[in-house]
């Protein structure tokens, strides 16, 4: 088997004061950083759709990179794109990976020769998994592409679509089942509506959760030990979209009896689209105790849509691993690169360097939350502001034993006596966090 990118050697960790671009200056996968390999820790995973798919193709013109791997027959091609995936995933000593079902194998235009062109890809995969040691984090089915799938999948308004697209995840799930998969995710790419006037809301919300359960129980009768995971996002393709953010995902699991059985795939740019910080949609599944896993990329704050770009921001990529930590790391979840190369960065070399510098801001971010934590300062200022809850009428409402007329009393007794109301000191908490970040 010939080499796909017989440029590009496999990429070492040189360290920060390298100036060689094909290097990691902060990724050392092997670095025991708060206790565990780096690897283990961030659990970076490769997006199948945009690394070994995505040409550049956009509303305005056609694409600028070679994804054809070599083949035009599409099924040579399905098997061709696993090679150079894997040598890619090896180059860069990535552990994992995640896929659409048409993302390995294309659209045939009927179930059955769908799931019969998947079936060697899925056999390939499996080989090359066991060659390598390399995971698939998660898998998902693309119910957003083919027309059949306009109004909807699991919120069609048509029963056939629904049972169509029900059939196409039972074919998903097979393939994360039988690949050993960690992970199932639900983006619901057209599952919302553009108008109301033509729109059964009530029915829609209520069959969407219908479908999850399906493919839920489904799952755990063939083994599937792993999450399953909605991802939320506003709007686009849809104008407005069901799974608008963490929040409103938790209120409808919650309203559907089915806050056990999934989890939430946080994005970057999803977050931004809903106007929230990448950092309120992590903290927001942790409270609600759905954090489970996460696609790393960055949108731009100048543009209103999905831009997908390789992730670059510290900051952001801090307060996320901050998050992550607190929540006591991945369990079944990882770091998945939703994220693709700007038209103009047209080379397979850019690939290389696309995932490097993604790579390398995460593990900054991960050293610098490490940091932050053992500097103690942000917990420490954030335990004293909540003190009061921990004694007195505050410990009493906590614990449900202060009344009603309790409390009024209590706050009667206190009425002259003006309340020790504390300042909140967000400039010099956001200078700690810039000072901890500028001294490593
Ligand atoms: C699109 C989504 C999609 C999901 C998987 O905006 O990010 O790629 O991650 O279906
Ligand atoms: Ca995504
Ligand atoms: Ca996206």
């Amino acid at each position: 088997m010939s080499e796909f990118f017989p440029e590009i050697k496999k990429i070492a960790y040189e360290g920060k004061d390298s100036t060689n671009p094909l290097s990691f200056k902060y990724y050392n996968p092997d670095e025991v950083v708060a206790g565990k390999p780096m690897r283990e820790q961030l659990k970076f995973a490769m997006a199948w759709w945009h690394n070994m798919c995505a040409d550049g193709t956009d509303m305005f013109g056609c694409g600028t990179t070679d994804k054809s791997w070599g083949e035009t027959d599409p099924a040579k091609r399905a098997i061709a794109k696993v090679d150079a995936g894997f040598e890619f995933m090896d180059k860069l000593s990535i552990d994992y990976y995640c896929w659409h079902d048409r993302d390995l194998s294309p659209e045939y235009g009927s179930l059955k020769k769908n799931a019969e062109a998947l079936a060697p890809v899925v056999d390939y995969l499996a080989e090359k998994q066991k060659a390598t040691g390399k995971k698939l984090l998660w898998g998902t089915a693309k119910l957003f592409d083919h027309p059949r799938f306009m109004h909807g999948a699991g919120t069609a308004p048509n029963a056939d679509v629904f049972a169509f697209a029900l059939a196409q995840v039972k074919t998903a799930i097979d393939a994360t089942v039988k690949l050993g998969g960690t992970g199932y995710v639900f983006w619901g790419g057209r599952e919302g509506y553009e108008t109301l006037l033509n729109t059964d809301m009530g029915l829609e919300l209520d069959n969407m959760a219908r479908f999850l359960r399906y493919a839920i129980d489904y799952g755990r009768s063939i083994g599937f030990k792993g999450d399953f995971y909605i991802e939320p996002k506003p709007k686009e393709p849809t104008k407005h979209q069901y799974d608008f953010d963490a929040a409103t995902v938790a209120g409808f699991l919650r309203a559907h009896g089915l806050e056990k059985d999934i989890k939430l795939n946080i994005e970057a740019n999803h977050a931004t689209l809903a106007q929230h910080t990448f950092q309120h949609e992590l903290r927001t599944a942790r409270v609600n105790g759905l954090f489970g896993s996460i696609d790393a990329n960055q949108g731009d704050s100048l543009l209103g849509w999905d831009t997908d770009q390789f992730p670059t921001n510290i900051y952001d990529a801090t307060m996320c691993m901050y998050e992550v930590l607190k929540a006591g790391g991945f369990t079944n979840g990882g770091l998945n690169f939703d994220s693709k190369t700007r038209r103009g960065s047209f080379t397979h070399e850019d690939m290389f360097l696309a995932y490097i510098a993604g790579m390398d801001t995460f593990a900054l971010g991960l050293r610098a939350a490490v940091k932050l934590i053992e500097d103690g300062r942000l917990d420490k200022f954030v335990a004293d502001r909540y003190a009061s809850w921990t004694t007195g009428i505050g410990a009493d409402i906590i614990s449900g034993k202060a009344t009603m007329d309790d409390i009024a009393k209590y706050a009667a007794e206190k009425d002259e006596v003006l309340p020790v109301v504390t300042s909140g000191r967000q400039e010099m908490l956001e200078s700690i966090v810039n000072n901890v970040l500028f001294s490593m």
